[in-house]
């Protein structure tokens, strides 16, 4: 089965559309909203809230891992627009993701396996899934004699982006898939290799639950997302060889593997 994986979208529609182009299966882990353009200010949510200066400065603030700064300069962009209150913030960013979402699911290409990311608001998708898009997440598709499983979602961080889960209730997601042949998820296995980010100069987050799963279960594979620019793309964890699909937003174009 020739496998098309994408991952980490944030707003690249326009390659999107072409993504499962050759493919006998479509799979796409997630992050379709574009908040920040860590490569172009002048994009995304907060650009066209605040404007591009704003979120240059804003970028800034969180490369450097000065999260407290970050959400001042947050806190006095809404109050410019004359906004305090914390319900009435999100509406406005909803409005915003639900823009963005009517384009991505019209460029997402069906059929497609889908699942969460930490920056999607997994109750907005189903309002615009179309026929053939496939939303899987604590759960096992079979692909002829081979399990997939999938879990979406990030884990708690001080970037408190809108889906991220306690880690005990993404240890519980995983354990519910029992063994797989093929695991699918956001993020990676907690593995310095994995999660230290080289452009950020940071460890993003990995889950030890993964790690635990995939020395019990040993899939074959396991494929993720989430690190942009990862130290390394691939490593082993026990028999698993375990893959980043890499960064679509930059690379606009999918990782292609026979499965
Ligand atoms: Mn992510």
């Amino acid at each position: 089965m020739r496998t098309h994986i994408v991952s980490d979208i944030h707003g690249a529609g326009l390659a999107l559309a072409d993504a499962a182009e050759g493919s006998d299966v479509f799979v796409c882990l997630g992050d379709l909203i574009l908040f920040l353009d860590y490569d172009d200010p002048e994009r995304g949510i907060y650009a066209d809230l605040f404007g591009a200066d704003h979120a240059r400065a804003y970028i800034e603030a969180r490369t450097a891992n000065r999260f407290d700064d970050a959400r001042a300069l947050s806190d006095a962009a809404w109050a410019g627009i004359g906004i305090t209150d914390r319900e009435q913030r999100w509406g406005i960013l909803e409005s915003m993701v639900r823009l963005q979402y009517e384009e991505l699911f019209a460029a997402m290409p069906t059929p497609a396996l889908m699942t969460y990311g930490n920056v999607d608001v997994p109750a907005l998708w189903p309002n615009y899934v179309r026929d053939g898009h496939r939303i899987v997440d604590a759960q096992v598709v079979e692909m002829g004699d081979q399990r997939w499983g999938f879990v979406g979602g990030g884990l708690k961080s001080p970037m408190r982006t809108p889906y991220e889960i306690d880690p005990q209730e993404y240890a519980a997601k995983l354990a519910a898939l029992g063994p797989v042949d093929v695991l699918f998820t956001h993020i990676p296995a907690k593995h310095p290799l994995l999660n230290y980010d080289v452009v950020a100069r940071r460890f993003e987050i990995g889950s030890q639950a993964i790690t635990e799963y995939l020395l019990e279960h040993q899939p074959r594979y396991h494929f993720f997302g989430h690190v942009h620019q990862p130290l390394a793309q691939r490593t082993r964890i026990g028999r698993t060889e375990c893959v980043n699909v890499g960064h679509f937003h930059g690379r606009e174009r999918p990782f292609v593997i026979d499965l």
